[in-house]
């Protein structure tokens, strides 16, 4: 076995990448990566209760390294463990990956879901403190959680550092939504166009609005045009960004069709966050990276973020000669809407609640989490497509690239489906439900509300701890379950949850409406 990674939902054979990634990840990378997380668990046990901002730093920046389609940079790898060298861990504090990788099966689950949930948590701790918003309580969690993986704890305790990793998470996740909004402002609805235009234009990929921000500031009156991709899209409902008139629209849909979009793009692609494919040779000399984002021989942008290189490229490459059409992925039309985050729907929730006991809408669906290339995703565009005319379609994430260009219709003034956000902005869709239940005098467990999730990635793990430890049951996840769930932590999650499977749209559709 020449390198263990089963941390996506794509792992190799349900099981684990054991010769090369499925993501593309070489076996040497995902190797580094494990060096990588063996010096954060040492670092974390060095410092735990005297971490500094630095420290706080080093360990957030390197576990979001190692998400998923984030780091395919041997040398950005090697550099950035160099640092964590520099200020000093013991050596004693050291795991040794594979120990862990081969360990009994229940604890490996369960130091998995803390490991990779941490790695989640720490994407979304990175972009509130870009934004300035830092929080003692969730940075200090991270020295806690990685210190248990190399310590000698019982499944019991074990589990209850996972619940805890979701309840930080939820903490994170609400940090993150005060540093947007207080920075960008409170997203509204928006239409999105998914034209481009003709003439010059960059792509911005990833999750970092931060980045965002900055590109557009230093293309503005540049004749340049900015437009979003992926997980980007949900830029366009807050009012510090959309004020600028060159941001125009979104292009293409979720990252894992990037090789196939970005064939003969004119324009270059700023990666913020994950999730970068292996770069095809096609438009390899577009590729700009910045952040914590890296692949060998790409452009990369580093902190003093002075995108003129980028800006120069697109002047270079000019854009579309006319207006360039991009077909509806799912069939659907040419505009996507987004911004209902928890601020727009909590404005109307009078009108939400009126419409519910009138029997005008009879069950809400979160239809959500991250997309993937398999097949069997198609589940959730048919899911959608069946729910039933007096049911609203809540999403976030990226997931939403299976049906957000899908007209299904309204329900009086809203629009059946609602685009609340990226994958973080989970928060909006809790603090939707918590609002819906204390109106209803219930709980999120007796609101007519299904939670049906996709997941690809490690963001998604966190968000899946948050609702658990929120006490939420009866979560539809999919496509499939992961691989380093074992069966007795998985009895344990059925018991505890009813966490399910996803199983064919008109059985479940069935099932939850009766
Ligand atoms: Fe395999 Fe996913 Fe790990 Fe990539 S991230 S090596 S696809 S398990
Ligand atoms: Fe998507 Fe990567 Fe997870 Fe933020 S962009 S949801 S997969």
């Amino acid at each position: 076995m020449s390198m263990f990674c089963f941390q996506c939902e794509e792992t190799d054979n349900g099981k684990g990448c054991t010769v090369n990634g499925v993501c593309g990840k070489k076996s040497d990378t995902a190797n580094l990566q494990d060096d990588l997380t063996s010096d954060l668990i040492a670092l974390a046990v060095t410092f735990k209760g005297k971490n500094t901002p630095q420290t706080d730093k080093l360990l957030i920046e390197g576990l979001f390294i190692t998400v998923t389609n984030v780091n395919f940079d041997n040398n950005f790898i090697e550099n950035f463990r160099n640092k964590i060298k520099k200020i000093g861990i013991l050596d004693i504090n050291r795991v040794d990956m594979d120990t862990l990788w081969t360990s009994n099966e229940d604890i490996r689950s369960l130091k998995s879901l803390i490991l990779f949930g941490l790695r989640g948590v720490a994407a979304y701790a990175h972009h509130a403190s870009i934004l300035g918003k830092k929080s003692e309580e969730v940075n200090t969690f991270f020295y806690k959680g990685l210190s248990a993986i190399s310590e000698n704890l019982s499944s019991e305790e074990l589990l209850s550092l996972v619940m805890e990793t979701g309840s930080i998470n939820l903490k994170c996740m609400e940090l993150l939504d005060s540093a947007n909004i207080s920075t960008y402002g409170s997203p509204s609805p928006q239409l999105v166009n998914c034209n481009i235009e003709p003439g010059p234009f960059i792509v911005v990929t990833g999750h970092d609005l931060h980045d965002l921000k900055l590109l557009l500031d230093q293309t503005e009156g540049k004749g340049i045009n900015i437009y979003t991709h992926s997980e980007m899209l949900p830029a366009h409902g807050y009012p510090e960004l959309r004020k600028y008139g060159h941001l125009k629209g979104n292009f293409g849909s979720a990252w894992h069709a990037q090789q196939k979009e970005f064939i003969d793009i004119p324009a270059p692609i700023l990666f913020t966050t994950n999730c970068i494919m292996p770069v095809l040779k096609n438009y390899s000399d577009r590729i700009f990276t910045t952040s914590v984002v890296a692949y060998p021989n790409m452009c990369h942008i580093d902190d003093n973020k002075d995108f003129s290189i980028i800006i120069e490229k697109a002047l270079e490459l000019g854009g579309y000669k006319e207006l360039h059409e991009m077909l509806g992925i799912n069939g659907g039309g040419t505009t996507m809407t987004t911004g209902f985050a928890h601020g727009a729907i909590l404005s109307v929730a009078d009108a939400i609640i009126e419409a519910v006991k009138q029997g005008d809408i009879k069950h809400f669906f979160l239809v959500g989490g991250c997309d993937g290339r398999k097949n069997e995703r198609n589940y959730y565009t048919e899911f959608v497509k069946q729910s039933p005319q007096d049911t609203i379609i809540l999403t976030l994430g990226c997931a939403k690239y299976r049906f957000n260009d899908l007209n299904i219709g309204t329900i009086g003034d809203f629009p059946r489906i609602m685009d609340m956000g990226q994958c973080n902005d989970a928060y909006s869709a809790i603090k939707v439900a918590v609002a819906l239940s204390e109106s209803f005098e219930c709980t999120v467990n007796e609101l007519p509300l299904t939670l049906v999730l996709s997941w690809y990635e490690q963001k998604a793990v966190c968000v899946l701890l948050t609702l658990l430890s929120l006490g939420i049951k009866n979560i539809l996840v999919g496509p499939s379950l992961p691989s380093f769930i074992s069966p007795n932590i998985l009895n344990v999650l059925v018991e505890k949850f009813n966490l399910t499977p996803i199983s064919i749209p008109q059985d479940d559709l069935k099932k939850i409406l009766g």
